[in-house]
Parts: C-alpha cells; sequence; structure tokens
C-alpha cells in the first residue's frame, strides 16, 4: 500500500512539478517581455515619420497655388488648423494686414505652442504661402509646401515628447515677395511676428530658431548659411555628419536672405535650413515629382537628433 501509494504521489507529483516550473518561468518570461517592452516604449521616443508628412504635402499641394491673400491660403490655413486639431493641438491665430505693391493683404500666422519643463521657447519655423506667378500655376511643393508638411509632422512627434524647453512651431505667412523680392516686399510674417512679440515683451524668452525651407528636394542638398548663427548651424551640420548625412547637410556655404534675418536682427540665434540648389525653384516644375518624401525624413531625423544639443547649449549659456 504503502509502496504503491508513494508510487502513485510520484507518478502524479512529478508532471505536476514539471509543470509548475515550465509555467512559473513561462510567467517570469511573460513578465520580463512586459517589462522590457514598456520600458522600450518609455525610452525610444517618436519618430518623425516622412510617409504622413508626404501625406500633408500631397493635401496642400492639391489646394493649388496659395499667395497670401488668396482664397487658397485659406483653404490652406482650415487644413492646418484641422490636422493640429486632429492630434490635440490648437493653432493660434496671429492676423494682421500690411501694405503691399499690390495694395494691402491681410496676412496671418499659425503659432502652436508645446509646453516643455521650461518657459525658455525655441521656434521651430516655415511658411505657408507659396509665390504669386500670373504666368502658371505654381503649387510650391517644396518652395511652401515642404515647410508646412514638416512642421505638421514635427508638432506630432513634439507632442508626444517629453521636452526639456518649450516648443513653438511657427506658420509663416508672407514670406515671397508680392512682386520683387526688394526692400519690403518680402518676409512680411516673421517681420511681423517678430515686431509683435517686442511689443508684448515674449521676445526675451525665444532662445532659438530653426527655419525650415525647401527640405523636399528629391535632390536633397543644404548648405550652410553665412547669415545664420554659427554654434546653431555647427550643433546641426555636425549632428548630420556624425548620422553620416554629409552628403544632405553640405559642408559649403552659402548666404540666404529669408525669414531668418527679422529673428537674427532681433538678437534671436537663428538658423536657415534651406536647399537652395533647386532647379525647380519658382518654376512651374516645383511639383510633387520634384520632391521627395525621403528628403523630409533626413531633415527631420537631423533637426530631432540635434535639438538636445541645442536644449544643451541654450542651459549653459
Ligand atoms: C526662399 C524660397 N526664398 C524664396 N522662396 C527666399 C530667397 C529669396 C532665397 C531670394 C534666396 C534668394
Ligand atoms: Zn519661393
Amino acid at each position: 500500500m504503502k509502496v504503491g501509494r508513494s508510487k502513485t504521489r510520484r507518478s502524479t507529483q512529478r508532471p505536476q512539478g514539471a509543470l509548475r516550473t515550465i509555467v512559473s518561468v513561462y510567467s517570469a518570461c511573460s513578465a520580463l517581455i512586459v517589462v522590457s517592452t514598456v520600458a522600450a516604449l518609455a525610452q525610444s521616443p517618436v519618430k518623425f515619420d516622412s510617409n504622413r508628412a508626404w501625406g500633408h504635402l500631397q493635401q496642400v499641394v492639391a489646394i493649388g497655388p496659395r499667395p497670401a491673400g488668396s482664397p487658397a491660403i485659406e483653404q490652406t490655413r482650415k487644413y492646418i488648423r484641422e490636422q493640429l486639431a486632429a492630434i490635440g493641438l490648437k493653432a493660434v491665430e496671429q492676423a494682421w494686414e500690411d501694405e503691399t505693391p499690390l495694395g494691402r493683404v491681410r496676412l496671418v500666422n499659425l503659432i502652436v505652442t508645446i509646453p516643455g519643463a521650461s518657459k525658455d521657447r525655441i521656434a521651430i519655423t516655415g511658411h505657408y504661402d507659396t509665390k504669386l506667378f500670373r504666368e502658371f500655376p505654381f503649387v510650391g511643393a517644396s518652395d511652401g509646401g515642404s515647410s508646412t508638411a514638416f512642421l505638421l509632422e514635427f508638432a506630432r512627434v513634439l507632442k508626444a515628447r517629453k521636452n526639456r524647453l518649450t516648443y513653438d512651431l511657427i506658420f509663416l505667412d508672407g514670406e515671397e515677395a508680392v512682386v520683387d523680392w526688394r526692400g519690403k516686399d518680402n518676409t512680411y510674417g516673421s517681420r511681423h511676428y517678430v515686431e509683435a512679440a517686442k511689443r508684448d515683451g515674449t521676445l526675451k524668452s525665444l532662445k532659438a530658431m530653426i527655419l525650415v525651407d525647401m527640405i523636399a528636394d528629391r535632390d536633397l542638398g543644404i548648405r550652410r548659411d553665412s547669415n545664420s548663427t554659427p554654434w546653431l548651424t555647427d550643433i546641426i551640420w555636425n549632428t548630420a555628419a556624425g548620422m553620416k548625412l554629409s552628403n544632405y547637410f553640405l559642408p559649403a556655404s552659402t548666404t540666404v536672405e529669408d525669414d531668418h534675418l527679422p529673428f537674427l536682427a532681433a538678437g534671436v540665434p537663428s538658423v536657415d535650413v534651406i536647399d537652395l540648389d533647386y532647379d525647380a525653384w519658382h518654376t512651374r516644375r516645383d511639383t510633387l515629382d520634384s520632391v521627395s518624401a525621403r528628403s523630409m525624413q533626413i531633415v527631420g531625423d537631423v533637426l530631432l537628433a540635434a535639438l538636445p544639443a541645442i536644449e544643451q547649449r541654450l542651459a549653459a549659456h
């Protein structure tokens, strides 16, 4: 009996014990997988997604030419506001009227704030208007379109991250000359933003500005701009070099007049990330055929990777 019982016990105990061991090892493994996945998710920040940016670009280009003051630019604003609202962000309108060589025009900058740990701000800016050409329909896929699409996707990424500084994404109106890039017939939006920020005292908290313009050229090649702040340019171009992207963020220099000039004149360190070596620039060929999502991906990856060093530099000064 004794032997039989123990035999019976042994014969039932062994599989139960083994099963219990398997179950507990399995549970431990599952728990480990869950913990490490959660940790990985917490550590891996949301990435710039050029497919989303491309979708925005298609929508914006489909609106057609979008010169300042046109019904089409109002339609573009509606699209920007709706896309931002869809990711839980509110665009604040800064509207005003300006004298242009073609008369008085209503202009509107759109500003989105993504609060960070500090109230000090970095602005990421770009223009959303297109240059008026009467001879052909100019849809500005890279010139006006890429900056708009980029800012929309960048806003999504920044909102999903924990940021040390506050970020303002500024969709600038009226970058383009209404007639000729001379005197005051250009950069209406950036000039207005800076003047208003000076007047209301908010410019003091603006510590740096990064301007993106024409960043979707399918043959991307961005030269350094000698008007831009050297330390800010160095951080971005060194980041690109560290990512083996110097074929796109080129060591060569040029000199650019653009929306960064009013910020620089007001003492805000600023950089213009612009591909001026764009065959289709200010031609009817600045369409989706001349641009690529990959170019926006490169710029998105580099700028996101450069932000910690920019924040670090601002914290140290
Ligand atoms: C950029 C895109 N710009 C106009 N459309 C500014 C600019 C004007 C850059 C003239 C270089 C020369
Ligand atoms: Zn232009």
